[in-house]
């Protein structure tokens, strides 16, 4: 931990042949996981996790991946099925046919695939894995952290009622999360956040997610959010619309920050010299991968625009890769990094705990993280090994 931050990305291990391991074969494995209490957003509800694993073999070790695409294709375009079917026809053709293929070079090899972050991700989440293992080396220490713990917030569902919602609220800050972000959708908001703010007083901090549900047409209603003092206002209008969030900035006091727009590190230089956002909501999946997050960062940094780490209520394993980015020096707000329990009775691999509102980066070989088979094998709904030809 602590080291300067690398100004490209090396290969892990850069010492002879060795350094790359060869992979002879990929798990696919489909897990169910349900979650502790249904999540709903604006575009759905979600009782239970359908989860993408990858696994590989190779000669040197293992290593995990997890895809964050959920079961339906209603935060972005993408959905856990059709990442299966484009990494087992298309994405993984194309690695496997070669001898050895480092992490960094899985971009240029999958790059003639347009498309399908979150399934890119995925494999490269397993690469680093299994490159990073071999070479003994933590997924922080390669990305570059600076932190050995990092704050977390919590991300919390449309509640029933208003009652309900203060209750969960007030159960999060008990536990320690460190700051609140509430899930709205038109005529489930102002009053929402009115009721939270009142309730919890002017120093907790509070953002709202509207996860694409508003309309430009909803300026002069979504400024009265001004006068509840939010960290942010996250994604209000659809993924595409850049202008149209430069436009709504402009009617707005608190800052948005963008999620679904995010797409890439060259898309976040556009949106932050069109005045579209003010702060980035980093999600590895979203963007193809860890190493173009890490792009993503320092095109923030650069402009002085700061960033926090996403989730999509991922497993353990997602869980550790992210805590490893969130430990870089411009993720300066508390993310949705939160502790295995708010979302699963079971992790996969060891539980990440809340200590003092903050969660440990891992600092072992690659993620840091010992998946636990067992569990695994419990929830496994489908298993797909592909070999190399
Ligand atoms: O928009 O940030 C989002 C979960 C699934 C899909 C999209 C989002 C979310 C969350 C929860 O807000 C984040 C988490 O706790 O993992
Ligand atoms: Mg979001």
């Amino acid at each position: 931990m602590n080291q300067p931050a690398t100004p490209v990305f090396p290969a892990p291990a850069g010492r002879g042949a060795r350094a790359v391991p060869r992979v002879e074969a990929v798990e696919l494995v489909r897990i169910a996981m349900p979650l502790v209490a249904p999540f709903r957003t604006s575009f759905g509800v979600q009782t239970e996790r359908d989860v993408l694993l990858v696994h590989l073999l190779g000669d040197a070790g293992e290593g995990w991946g997890e895809c964050v695409a959920m079961q339906e294709p209603g935060y972005s375009s993408e959905y856990t099925e059709g990442a299966q079917q484009v990494i087992e026809h298309h994405l993984l053709p194309r690695i496997l046919a070669r001898d050895r293929v480092g992490a960094a070079e899985l971009e240029s090899a999958l790059a003639p695939v347009r498309g399908h972050r979150m399934a890119k991700a995925a494999l490269e989440m397993a690469w680093l894995d299994l490159e990073l293992r071999a070479a003994g080396r933590s997924l922080a220490a390669y990305l570059g952290a600076v932190r050995s713990e990092v704050d977390c917030g919590v991300s919390v569902g449309i509640a029933a009622t208003t009652q309900e919602l203060l209750e969960t609220v007030a159960g999060y800050l008990d536990q320690g999360y460190r700051r609140i972000k509430l899930k709205i959708e038109p005529g489930l908001d102002i009053e929402r956040v009115r009721a939270v703010r009142e309730g919890c007083g002017p120093d907790l901090l509070l953002q709202v997610d509207a996860n694409a549900a508003y309309t430009l047409d909803d300026a002069d209603h979504l400024a009265r959010l001004d006068e509840f003092n939010l960290v942010l206002i996250e994604q209000p209008l659809p993924e595409e619309e850049l202008l149209g969030h430069a436009k709504l900035a402009r009617r707005l006091t608190t800052p948005i920050c963008l999620d679904e727009s995010i797409t890439s590190a060259a898309v976040a230089a556009e949106a932050i010299e069109m005045g579209a956002c003010g702060i980035v909501n980093i999600k590895p999946g979203r963007v193809g991968g860890y190493l173009e997050a890490r792009r993503v960062h320092d095109v923030c940094a650069t402009r002085g625009v700061p960033v926090w780490c996403g989730g999509m209520l991922e497993t353990g394993i997602g869980r550790a890769a992210n805590l490893a980015l969130a430990a870089l020096p411009d993720f300066t707000l508390p993310g949705d990094t939160s502790a295995s329990d708010r979302y699963f009775h079971q992790d996969i691999t060891e539980p990440f705990v809340l200590e003092n509102g903050r969660l440990r980066v891992p600092t072992g070989p690659g993620l840091g993280v010992e998946v636990r088979r067992d569990v695994v094998d419990s929830l496994t709904t489908r298993r797909t090994v592909i070999r190399r030809p």
